[in-house]
């Protein structure tokens, strides 16, 4: 029987994706209960509906399960598909609420924030494509949670979620999956597994890092069962609920064990992370890293080789603060390309139009049409299937891309947990100042154009402003600066540098002596440095 409750009010704001708190915030009572009735209200009801269930592992993930499928339960749901454990990872539940043909599903993970009853928990509704709801969802959820009375629970035992199969909960049918093999056999249809199993068979060396975190099982069926990699080329395969203490971000930084791996000349031949929910990755050659941006740009104009995508790419897109390398692909291919702003919901309305098929962030995420999500394993996948094919290491193609196209050096400084007033008051001084700052030089830099970008979705219409300013200087480099949407500890501003370089000369320097003029040209324009008295990020990637 349902049981009626009073609910203080709210008032959560989701995200860039999804609601992120700290943990013990989600725990407090009612806390959790209250955003998920505000979801189920939001998109009409749960009454007859069916939705998938599942996270990436981390602490109060399964517990928090249980509350959802009780309240599921109670509103009426038909049905929840739940991944064993309470485990799917984020693409492979994008990929579930598709093939199911289900009416969305709920993700648990804080992506690549740490875990832990100490760490970082989050909620996040996906729709029925599949993919992370879009703004008129989320700001409706948010008037939810702004009016909510009363949330629905059944009082019942908690599901037995081990065991693979059906059961009952009230009315509803809980159905326990297997959170591995779909999408498992899904990843084999885009890829030429049999040629993949011939490179590794030859004696290719990879190691993937799986951060303690939900990639590590799926990683283990496809490389080491499927491809016939080596058992041990997935490292820390066991996700843990405190992802073992890493912080399951996949950078240089968080990344560091597989860095040093790969750094050294008898290294591995290729490396490769993900994060806390599997939609992220790193690739690493040997001595030789890929920045997202310049990843992005490889797979764009290598897709044709892989299986999946051998008719050619439809078009591209990329979030406004990553480089613009893809572009020039995009270009010379003669396809569309798009700009949109930062966070994977508004790649969605593109790809479900048809418009683009590769899409891409400067935030370790790539993906395609698949699935409606960033796809760690499908990126790491897609360059595998490309060395097969090209014959070639990591670094030789990149050495070659560039020389085609031009180099964009880019790279991106995050200084975390600054007061939030005193970053909003940063960002805000500057937007002011904006009109100004056209013609003028810092630096010896000219400043060519200077906005906030504003995103007119071109398949809806609708309109998304503020979401980053944006200072162009003559001769194509550009510095972005926006406050993050994911962070749980005051603020996160990003700057995130860019700088276009024409081969053959000049495309083999260290990012951030290219980045230097725009850097200090930065400092120059915003006081960055002296306003906050940080004297340098605390994450550089
Ligand atoms: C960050 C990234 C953004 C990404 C988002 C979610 O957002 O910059 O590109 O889409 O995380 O990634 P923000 O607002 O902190 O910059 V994940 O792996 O949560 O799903
Ligand atoms: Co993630």
């Amino acid at each position: 029987m349902a049981s009626i409750v009073t609910a203080p009010i709210q008032g959560q704001k989701p995200g860039t994706s999804g609601l992120r708190k700290k943990t013990r915030e989600f725990m407090a009572p009612a806390f959790l209960e209250n955003f998920v009735q505000s979801i189920l209200d939001a998109i009409g009801g749960a009454a007859g509906k069916t939705l998938v269930l599942g996270g990436d592992g981390r602490f109060f993930g399964e517990e928090a399960a249980q509350v959802i499928l009780k309240m599921a339960a109670a509103n009426g749901a038909a049905r929840v598909i739940v991944g064993q454990g309470a485990w799917l990872s984020t693409p492979a539940a994008s990929h579930l609420i598709r093939t199911r043909g289900t009416d969305g599903g709920i993700i648990l993970s804080a992506s690549h924030n740490p875990g832990g009853p100490d760490g970082d928990f989050g909620v996040k509704f996906n729709a029925a494509n599949g993919g992370p709801a879009p703004e008129v969802l989320t700001d409706a959820i948010y008037a939810k949670t702004l009016e909510l009375t009363r949330y629905l629970k059944l009082e019942a035992p908690d599901v037995n979620l081990t065991a693979i199969g059906e059961s009952h909960l009230g009315e509803m049918v809980v159905e326990v999956v297997d959170p591995v093999m779909a999408y498992a056999d899904m990843i084999e249809s885009l890829f030429d597994f049999k040629s993949l199993r011939g490179l590794f068979h030859e004696g290719f060396t990879m190691r993937m890092d799986a951060m303690c975190a939900i990639t590590g099982p799926y990683a283990v069926e496809i490389f080491e069962n499927r491809l016939g990699a080596p058992k041990g080329t997935v490292t820390h395969k066991t996700p843990l609920p405190d992802f073992g203490g890493m912080h399951p971000d996949p950078n240089p930084t968080w990344a560091h064990e597989l860095m040093a791996e790969m750094i050294g000349e008898s290294g591995p031949d290729f490396g490769a992370a993900s994060d806390g929910d599997g939609d992220r990755n790193m690739i690493v050659g040997r001595q030789c890293y890929v920045s997202p941006s310049d990843s992005l740009a490889v797979i764009a104009a290598n897709a044709h080789l892989v299986p999946g995508y051998a008719a050619g790419l439809k078009g591209v897109a990329r979030s406004m603060p990553t480089s613009a390398a893809v572009d020039r692909v995009a270009a010379s291919l003669g396809i569309d390309y798009y700009e949109t702003p930062t966070g994977w919901k508004f790649f969605g309305n593109l790809m479900d139009a048809g418009r683009v098929n590769l899409c891409g962030e400067e935030s370790f995420g790539t993906g395609s049409d698949h699935v409606r999500e960033k796809d760690g394993l499908w990126a790491i996948l897609m360059w595998l299937n490309i060395i097969t094919v090209r014959g070639q290491g990591v670094a030789e193609i990149l050495a070659d891309h560039w020389a085609r196209f031009g180099r964009n050096y880019y790279s991106r400084h995050d200084y975390e947990a600054l007061p939030k007033d005193q970053a909003e008051a940063l960002l805000r001084d500057l937007v002011d100042r904006l009109d100004g700052l056209n013609g003028q030089s810092f630096q010896g830099l000219t400043v060519s154009g200077a906005d906030e970008f504003s995103y007119s979705d071109p398949v809806d219409g609708s309109v998304s402003a503020h979401q980053g300013v944006r200072i162009l200087f003559e001769g194509g480099s550009r510095v972005v600066l926006r406050l993050s949407g994911t962070g749980t500890e005051g603020a996160t501003l990003r700057v995130y540098l860019e700088r276009y370089v024409a081969g053959p000369d000049g495309l083999d320097a260290d990012p951030q002596e290219a980045l230097a003029p725009i850097i200090a040209a930065t400092e120059e324009i915003t006081g960055l440095k002296a306003r906050t008295g940080r004297a340098r990020p605390d994450v550089i990637t």
